[in-house]
């Protein structure tokens, strides 16, 4: 397989769930501030334009949620995902919250030109995000942390997207001192020598 990411992109994520279910693929960056995204030979491989990609010998498939399932179940004996159908549902619903609501909440503060050109429109989406991502973050803490990781005792496809956005947290402002389990969730999610691997390609 091939894995096409770019550092510090939500493609962080899938990278860290990659590496958990020793899979084999090779890594191919590309670099978003210089356009790669754009660039006619990325375009054939996702002509969204977004990381990230995973190449297999089936097609190509993008979308964190869907990839990270993929990899699961390819890798069904690393447990990464729960096997009853409403804890595996449940599972989902989590990180198609991240993918769908809390990611779109992040993207208006650098990418908002996506969703308007007026330039006041833009300014009040960017000043939204703080109490937005705010708002998410509360959510989450109250309701979808079991503790110590996501889905309770037992790491998952849940952990790294929640790392990821504990990041957007912290880059858009929020103060997380309300938010313990958040907190405790990402020191143990740190302390993963996998993760400081990934971690060492996203610089
Ligand atoms: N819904 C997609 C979002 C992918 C996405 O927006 N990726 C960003 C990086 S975090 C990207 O590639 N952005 C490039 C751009 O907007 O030009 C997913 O979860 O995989």
């Amino acid at each position: 397989m091939k894995f096409y990411y770019a550092p510090m992109s939500c493609a962080f994520a899938t990278h860290v769930v990659l590496e958990d279910a020793e899979a084999k693929y090779e890594a191919i960056k590309i670099d978003l501030k210089k356009g790669d995204q754009q660039r006619p030979e990325f375009l054939k491989i996702n002509p969204k334009g977004r990381v990230p990609a995973l190449v297999t010998e089936k097609g190509i498939l993008t979308e964190n949620p869907a990839i990270m399932y993929y990899i699961c179940q390819l890798f069904p004996e690393k447990k990464l995902a729960p096997t009853d159908p409403y804890e595996l549902a449940k599972a989902q619903a989590f990180n198609m919250y991240l993918s769908s609501t809390v990611h779109v909440g992040h993207a208006h503060k650098h990418r908002g030109h996506r969703w308007t050109n007026d330039e006041s429109a833009l300014a009040s989406l960017t000043a939204n995000v703080k109490k937005n991502m705010t708002d998410y973050a509360e959510y989450i803490e109250n309701n979808l942390i079991s503790g110590p990781w996501v889905l309770g005792d037992n790491y998952s496809i849940c952990d790294p997207y929640l790392a990821l956005v504990t990041r957007w947290f912290r880059d858009d402002g929020v103060d997380l001192a309300p938010f313990q389990k958040i907190k405790n969730h990402n020191i143990k999610f740190h302390e993963r020598a996998n993760v400081k691997k990934v971690m060492e390609l996203h610089q």
